[in-house]
């Protein structure tokens, strides 16, 4: 059973925190047609989506993924580096304690956005970003190290995120741009370059099968149309690719893995 949890869009989004680009008028109308239709291509791939509400007072709160990191043994509940999306979070604990799965708060002085952490197999590479600190990654490694998992921090410029420059889009297969993260921290999986052209196109969601269209069951890439020679790139590689319209979100630096928290249990 595959479920992703996501968040309306706030009324406020247009308000969203805003790093590495300049602020230009957001379409809300459209960004909520374009997160529907990302909902939409989740259910075609055979999660169940669970939404949950937003609010003014969280114009960031559809970014979910930097709330939370959500393992199979249980949630780690983020302190957002940015102050203002702390208070995001209390209602993403509450739907995640809706799964039963055991909790874990990450304590001040940490601070940790999910978007800066990319699981590959027992592999956790955690983003050295200027949202993560050293205290975060600390937490972490100490969380997770006695369930076999190995931490790794990363350093991570000219981006807001680890997955701002790499994701997984296999169960060893990363796409990455080497400009923004170094390439020797990801020694095993077979590494997919961004092309060139494309310095924003390493944040792709690979939903892993079995599970509603995806017959063979080796998982599908939801990925912006925005970047089609680096989503020809994947198809290269024999990754299979659903590209989505998310131009409107990338407005507020936000991507594709960040609109999900994917909760998955049994064997899936
Ligand atoms: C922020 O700056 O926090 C939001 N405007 C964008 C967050 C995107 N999150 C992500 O890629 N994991």
């Amino acid at each position: 059973m595959l479920f992703a949890l996501t968040r309306e869009i706030s009324p406020r989004f247009a308000e969203c925190q805003l790093t590495h680009l300049p602020r230009v008028a957001i379409d809300i109308e459209r960004a909520r047609a374009q997160h529907d239709a990302y909902e939409w291509a989740l259910v075609e791939l055979g999660c169940t989506i669970r939404r949950i509400d937003s609010a003014p007072e969280t114009p960031d709160a559809v970014f979910i993924e930097d709330t939370a990191v959500v393992l199979r043994e249980g949630a780690v509940i983020a302190r957002p580096g940015a102050e203002p999306r702390r208070a995001e979070v209390p209602a993403v604990a509450a739907a995640l304690a809706r799964f039963g799965l055991p909790q874990h708060e990450l304590a001040a002085p940490a601070t940790l956005d999910g978007g800066d952490v990319l699981v590959v197999g027992r592999q956790v590479f955690i983003g050295a970003s200027a949202r993560t600190n050293v205290e975060g990654i600390d937490q972490m490694r100490r969380l997770l190290e006695p369930f076999g998992y190995r931490v790794r921090a990363v350093p991570v410029h000219s981006c807001l995120h680890l997955k701002s420059a790499v994701t997984a889009v296999g169960r060893d297969t990363i796409l990455i741009n080497r400009d923004w993260v170094p390439a020797d921290a990801f020694a095993g999986p077979t590494l997919v370059d961004v092309d060139p052209d494309e310095p924003h196109a390493a944040n792709a969601l690979w939903v892993a099968g079995p599970g509603g269209l995806d017959l063979r069951g080796d998982g599908v890439v939801i990925y912006p149309a925005a970047y089609p020679k680096t989503g020809r790139r994947l198809e290269a590689h024999g990754i299979r690719v659903r590209a989505v319209e998310v131009d409107e979100l990338a407005k507020a630096e936000g991507g594709v893995t960040c609109c999900s928290l994917l909760v998955k249990f049994g064997r899936s």
